[in-house]
């Protein structure tokens, strides 16, 4: 059970790098390099990093430094083969974006972000990156009297799609990802959640290589199911990228490892992913909690990826289940494949059709029982290893 580079599992650097100050407590660990943690990882079996650009370089950094800074990050890729399949910008922690980036009332500070941003689209694609993520945490209020939430979605369309015809005209093959949250930092984000994003992506100039970063955690703050919402991206071709953490419930965001919030759907989220033909990195966003040593760090960075290839292994067995499969029969699972009207019929037909209705008999049709609780308790005791 340990993870190699085809398992594409892959970590920001600000994850495991997180010092673990809190709005309440200083940091609690020391800084990592980044080319610690690029070694580290390597060693753990992973298959990429991700960065935002203050990560990699200190906003401020001189030219001389941030040159530097890239060519060791470049020397210890090379010496690892770890790759950097996404990048990704800071647009929250300077106070200049206290009131958002390209959704910032004023307008000097949502030129700066986009020329932030493309400064570090150049690097990702000098980096190899594929997936670009926009994470707009402070692009919302705190008051519903601060913004015209219609005027700050044109400027967080014109932003999106001025940055799409940047990296299009430079020739990058880089798509971009929006990852949705509720709230914190901002107390209302806009493009809250996975629905909200997806129908905002298709009011875009580059609509096609838009799609989602989902992450668990910021679903289930929203009180959503996570494994539905990714579905629906999936169903959408949307699904470019996933950041997989835990959470508990509607509360702040809580970063926890993978699986160590919501056992039961992260299981179910690893099935989704496995069946759904989804290639892209199984990317982990948690934060080792503040309780942790610089060891713990690291054991909580293997956790992650523990846990996901036993959630693998777990699901695989309940999909070749003889008994899950009779339960699935039970419950029709494959007749939902069926279309509702037959080849070539139409709703007149459907309405000629004295079975569909005047012969039917929905007081016998509501006796049947769907046996999914029997399926669901299935899928608890293979997640328990009890099969
Ligand atoms: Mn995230």
């Amino acid at each position: 059970m340990n993870p190699v580079p085809a398992d594409r599992f892959t970590f920001g650097l600000w994850t495991v790098g997180w010092r673990a100050a809190d709005p309440f407590g200083d940091p609690a660990r020391p800084a990592i390099d980044p080319v610690e943690t690029v070694h580290r990882l390597a060693e753990l079996g992973a298959y990429g990093v991700t960065f935002h650009d203050d990560d990699l370089v200190p906003s401020g950094a001189g030219e001389p430094e941030r040159a530097d800074r890239i060519k060791r990050f470049r020397a210890a890729l090379d010496a690892t083969g770890l790759t950097v399949p996404m990048a990704t910008t800071n647009l929250f922690t300077h106070p200049v974006f206290k009131d958002g980036a390209f959704t910032a009332s004023d307008r000097s500070v949502r030129r700066f972000a986009l020329r932030k941003v493309m400064r570090n689209l150049d690097l990702a694609a000098e980096l190899g990156a594929e997936t670009y993520v926009f994470w707009g945490g402070r692009e919302g209020s705190e008051s519903d009297a601060a913004k015209d939430v219609r005027a700050a979605l044109d400027r967080y369309r014109e932003g999106l799609d001025v940055l799409a015809s940047y990296v299009t005209d430079r020739g990058y093959r880089i798509r971009f990802a929006i990852e949705p949250k509720p709230n914190e930092p901002r107390g209302d984000i806009l493009l809250p959640t996975i629905g909200h994003a997806l129908a905002f992506i298709t009011t875009l100039d580059h609509a096609g290589m838009v799609g989602l970063n989902p992450e668990v955690g910021h679903e289930q703050m929203a009180g959503l199911n996570v494994v539905h919402g990714v579905a629906q991206a999936l169903w959408h071709g949307k699904l470019f990228h996933i950041d997989l953490n835990g959470q508990r419930g509607a509360k702040f965001d809580q970063d926890l490892v993978f699986g160590h919030g919501d056992l039961l759907s992260a299981f179910f989220l690893v099935d989704l992913l496995e069946h759904s033909g989804y290639d892209g990195p199984r990317h982990f966003d948690y934060k080792p909690a503040r309780t942790e040593d610089v060891t713990g760090v690291w054991q909580s960075a293997a956790a992650n990826m523990r846990t996901y290839l036993l959630l693998k292994e777990r699901a695989a067995a309940f999909r070749a289940d003889p008994r899950v499969q009779e339960a699935l029969d039970v419950a029709l699972s494959a007749e939902l494949a069926t279309p509702t009207l037959g080849e070539g019929e139409t709703y007149a037909s459907l309405f000629s059709d004295r079975s569909a209705y005047e012969d039917f008999d929905p007081e016998a049709a509501a006796t049947r029982g769907c046996g999914h609780v029997r399926l669901n308790q299935l899928a608890i005791e293979h997640l328990m290893g009890e099969r």
